[in-house]
C-alpha cells in the first residue's frame, strides 16, 4: 500500500471506526515501552510466542517518549497505528520480497507455501515477523513489535499500520540511538540464535532429491576429488519410504547408518527432511494413541492432503504432542543423522483452503497455551514444530549442538532454527532479491538465513549460477538447492569455468571461517546480524538507506557483487583484499571484498571441510585507519558441544598501532576464556593500497612490521 492508500484507510477508521487512545502504556526499561489497547484480552495473546519471557514493567511512560501507538477497531479489524514521517526509512517485516527499504509497501503476515513468491502478488511468504525498524535521518532509530500471532497486515507509508483479524493486541516500542542498538534490544526481547555447530557454517549441497544412497556417495566423492570445499549433503523427501516421515526407503536408502558413516568418514555431515503431515502407518498409530492431532471444528481429526496423500497434523499447542514429537527423533538421530530440515510447516496442505488448513480448525492447547482456533495458531505452527524438533534432537544427542532448518517460523523463532527463503526461482531478479531478503531477516532477529543458491525453480544458466555462488558464498546460510527434475546443479555441472568460480568462491568463505564464527558467536550473544546493510557503516549518508546491491559481513567486510550497478558506498577507508590469490578487479564473477580501515580480520587456511579447521595458525588482515591504528577480535571454541558454556573458549583481541616513524606493531591478547591459545602462530597481512604485505609467522603475541610508503 502506498502513502495515499494508507491515508484513506486511516480516514475511514476515523469516520466509521472506533478510535481510542491506548488504555495503558508502561516502561519496560530505558529503551522499551509497551502499549496496551482498550479491550486487551490476555487470554487471546499470552503467553507471548515472540518474547523470551514476560517483561516486568518499570513504571509509567515518560511524557516525552518519542514513538506512540494509537489503537482502533474498524471493518472487523483490530489496528495499531504508529505515526512516522516520510524521512524515516523503514525496514524489517522479516521474510519479504521487494527492496530493502519498505516505505510505501504492505506485507501480509500469514505463513504461506509460496512457490516462486507468486501467490497473493508476493505479499506474504512462509514466515511472520510483525516488526518494523525505523531509522531517522539523524541515524537514531526505533522499532515496533506487534505481539500478535493472528493474521495481520503491515502497511508502511507516513506511519506504520498493523491491521489484524484477531482481537486487540499490545505493541512494544524500542527507542535507541542507532539501528544496531534497536536490533540488539529486539534480540534481548525475542531471544538469540543458539551457537550452531561449526559445520553448519560450511558450504552445503542439496537438491530435490539426491537418491539412491550411491548417488549421495558419488556427490560426496566428487567434492573431495575435485577439491571443492563442502561440509553437508542434504536428503530431501525421496529418501523416505513413500513420504512417511521418520522412515527410510528400503530401495533407495536401505542402510542409512552406512550412508551417514560413509559421509562422516569423508568429513561430511548429513541433513535429512522431516515434514509435519503424517500418513497412515506406525507414527500415525502412536500419535493417535496419544490423541495428538489438530481437530476440525466438529472435533474430528483434521485430514488434508500432502506428500503421503491424506495426512493428519500434530497439534503442537499441547504439551503431550510436543513430547511425543520430540521423542520420535531418538531412533532417527541414532542412525547418524546430523541435522534436520523441517519443510512444509506453514503448514502447507495441497487441498486445503488457501493452501493450508481451515482457520476454524481447533488446537486443544493445555497447560502452556489456551485452546483456540487455527487463525490464532497458524503463524506459530512452524515455530512450535521446530521448538519440539530441537528439543528432541538435543535429547537424542545431548553432547551436540542441534541444527534445524525451517521453512516457516515466527518472530523469535531464531531461538530454535536457522532458515532459508523458500522456493525462489533461477532468475536474475531473484538473485538480486537475495540480498534485501537476507538483510531484512537479520534486521528482524533471524541472523542465520540464506537463499537457495542457484535458484530453486527452473535451470540456472552457467552465468547465473556462477554469480549466485560467488555472492552466496558470503551469506550466513550457504546452501545450493534445486527442484525435482531440474538439471544437475553441483558446482561442476556447468563446465570448468564455473567449477573454478565455485571453488574460489568457497575457498574465500572457508578462509574467512574464524571471522564468520566470531560473528555467529556475537549474534548468539547480542543478536547482531551476521549480514548487515551497508547503511550500518554510515548512518548519516542518505544514499545508503536504499542500497541493497551490496552488503556488510559483520562491521568490517563489504561485499560488492560484480553485478552491482553503481552502488552507493560507505565513506571512509575501504580497501580491496584478496584471500586466495584471486583478483576481484579483473574477475568476471568474484565480488569485490573491501576491508574497513581500522579493522583486523582473522583468517584461517583453505580447507575442504570444517573438520580440517584448526586455529593454530591465523593470518591477521590488518587494514589501518588514518590514525594508523586497527583492532579486531576472534572467538574460538571446540566447534560443537557445550564445553564452551563452561569456559572452554577463547576470545582474542588484536590491536595495531604505530610504532616509531616507520613501523606498526600488532599485539594479540587473550581477553576471555580458558581455551589456551599459547601454541598459536600468527602472521600479519598488512592491507595497503598496492596489495597485502605479509610478515613471518610468530607465536609470542607481538608482530612488528615496517610501513612501506
Ligand atoms: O521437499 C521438496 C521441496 C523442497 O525441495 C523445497 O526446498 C521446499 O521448499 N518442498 C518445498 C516441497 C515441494 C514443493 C513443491
Amino acid at each position: 500500500m502506498n502513502y495515499s492508500k494508507l491515508t484513506i484507510v486511516l480516514i475511514c477508521v476515523f469516520l466509521t471506526g472506533n478510535l481510542y487512545a491506548q488504555e495503558r502504556a508502561a516502561l519496560i526499561n530505558d529503551h522499551v515501552a509497551v502499549f496496551y489497547p482498550d479491550h486487551f484480552q490476555a487470554a487471546s495473546h499470552l503467553p507471548s510466542f515472540a518474547l523470551v519471557e514476560e517483561p516486568v514493567e518499570q513504571g509509567a511512560l515518560p511524557e516525552d517518549w518519542p514513538v506512540k501507538v494509537e489503537f482502533s477497531e474498524a471493518f472487523g479489524k483490530s489496528m495499531a497505528f504508529i505515526k512516522t514521517d516520510l524521512q524515516t526509512s523503514l525496514y524489517g517485516t522479516g521474510e519479504s520480497t521487494g527492496p530493502l527499504m519498505k516505505n510505501g509497501s504492505t506485507r501480509v503476515m500469514w505463513n504461506t507455501d509460496n512457490p516462486l513468491y507468486r501467490r497473493d502478488q508476493n505479499l506474504r511468504l512462509y514466515q511472520t515477523h510483525p516488526w518494523v525498524l525505523g531509522v531517522r535521518p539523524d541515524g537514531t532509530a526505533f522499532g515496533v513489535l506487534a505481539d500478535n500471532t493472528w493474521r495481520q497486515e503491515i502497511s508502511m507509508g507516513e506511519g506504520i499500520l498493523f491491521s489484524s483479524d484477531g482481537p486487540a493486541f499490545r505493541v512494544f516500542v524500542i527507542e535507541a540511538e542507532t539501528p544496531q542498538k534497536v536490533v540488539q534490544i529486539l534480540a534481548d526481547l525475542t531471544g538469540k540464535m543458539k551457537m550452531p555447530p561449526l559445520w553448519s557454517l560450511g558450504y552445503q549441497q542439496c537438491r530435490w532429491s539426491y537418491y539412491p544412497d550411491t548417488r549421495v556417495k558419488e556427490i560426496a566423492d566428487t567434492f573431495r576429488i575435485k577439491e571443492i570445499p563442502c561440509d553437508v549433503i542434504w536428503m530431501d523427501i525421496h529418501y523416505m519410504d513413500d513420504y512417511k516421515i521418520f522412515t527410510f526407503s528400503p530401495e533407495r536408502f536401505p542402510d542409512p547408518e552406512n550412508t551417514n558413516a560413509y559421509l562422516h568418514d569423508k568429513g561430511f555431515k548429513s541433513v535429512w527432511m522431516i515434514d509435519p503431515g503424517v500418513g497412515s502407518y506406525s507414527v500415525y498409530d502412536s500419535g493417535t494413541d496419544k490423541d495428538v492431532w489438530v481437530k476440525t471444528k466438529e472435533g474430528e481429526n483434521y485430514v488434508g492432503n500432502v506428500w503421503p496423500g491424506p495426512c493428519v497434523f500434530p497439534d503442537f499447542t499441547q504439551e503431550k504432542t510436543q513430547q511425543w514429537w520430540s521423542s520420535l527423533y531418538k531412533d532417527y538421530m541414532a542412525k547418524g543423522v546430523d541435522g534436520v530440515w523441517n519443510d512444509m510447516n506453514e503448514p502447507a496442505v495441497f487441498d486445503g483452503p488457501d493452501f493450508t488448513m481451515p482457520v476454524d480448525n481447533v488446537h486443544l492447547g493445555g497447560k502452556e497455551h489456551p485452546k483456540d482456533i487455527h487463525l490464532r495458531y497458524h503463524n506459530v505452527f512452524g515455530m512450535m514444530m521446530v521448538k519440539a524438533s530441537r528439543e528432541g534432537i538435543l535429547a537424542a544427542n545431548p553432547d551436540k549442538r542441534p541444527f534445524v532448518l525451517t521453512r516457516s517460523n515466527y518472530i523469535g523463532g531464531q531461538r530454535y532454527a536457522a532458515t532459508w527463503t523458500g522456493d525462489n526461482a533461477a532468475c536474475w531478479e531473484h538473485l538480486r532479491m537475495t540480498i534485501p531478503m537476507t538483510l531484512n531477516f537479520g534486521l528482524s532477529g533471524q541472523p542465520f538465513n540464506g537463499p537457495d543458491i542457484g535458484g530453486f525453480e527452473g535451470n540456472a544458466t552457467p552465468e547465473l549460477f556462477g554469480h549466485w555462488i560467488a555472492t552466496g558464498a558470503f551469506f550466513p546460510f550457504c546452501r545450493a538447492h534445486t527442484t525435482e527434475g531440474s538439471d544437475n546443479q553441483e558446482p561442476w555441472a556447468f563446465g570448468p569455468e564455473i567449477e573454478e568460480v565455485s571453488r574460489v568462491a568457497l575457498e574465500r568463505r572457508y578462509r574467512l571461517l574464524p571471522y564468520y564464527y566470531t560473528l555467529f558467536h556475537q549474534a548468539s550473544v547480542d543478536g547482531m546480524p551476521i549480514m548487515r546493510p551497508a547503511f550500518f557503516a554510515d548512518l548519516k549518508k542518505p544514499e545508503l538507506r536504499r542500497e541493497d546491491q551490496i552488503f556488510l559481513v559483520g562491521a568490517d567486510l563489504l561485499v560488492v557483487p560484480k553485478w552491482a550497478d553503481q552502488p552507493a558506498l560507505p565513506g571512509g577507508t575501504w580497501r580491496t583484499i584478496s584471500l586466495v590469490g584471486e583478483d576481484s578487479e579483473t574477475s568476471t564473477y568474484q565480488p569485490d571484498l573491501k576491508q574497513r580501515g581500522g579493522s583486523i580480520i582473522p583468517l584461517g587456511k583453505v580447507i575442504q571441510n570444517t573438520e580440517e579447521f584448526t586455529n593454530d595458525s591465523i593470518t591477521l588482515l590488518v587494514c589501518l585507519d588514518d590514525a594508523m591504528a586497527a583492532k579486531g577480535t576472534m572467538y574460538s571454541d571446540g566447534g560443537d558441544g557445550f564445553e564452551y558454556q563452561d569456559g572452554q573458549y577463547a576470545i582474542d583481541a588484536f590491536t595495531a598501532e604505530k610504532s616509531g616513524d616507520n613501523s606498526v606493531k600488532i599485539t594479540c591478547t587473550q581477553m576471555e576464556g580458558k581455551l589456551s591459545d599459547a601454541d598459536r602462530y600468527y602472521r600479519v597481512g598488512l592491507v595497503t593500497e598496492s596489495g597485502i604485505q605479509y610478515s613471518d609467522w610468530e607465536n609470542d603475541g607481538e608482530i612488528e612490521m615496517p610501513l612501506v610508503h
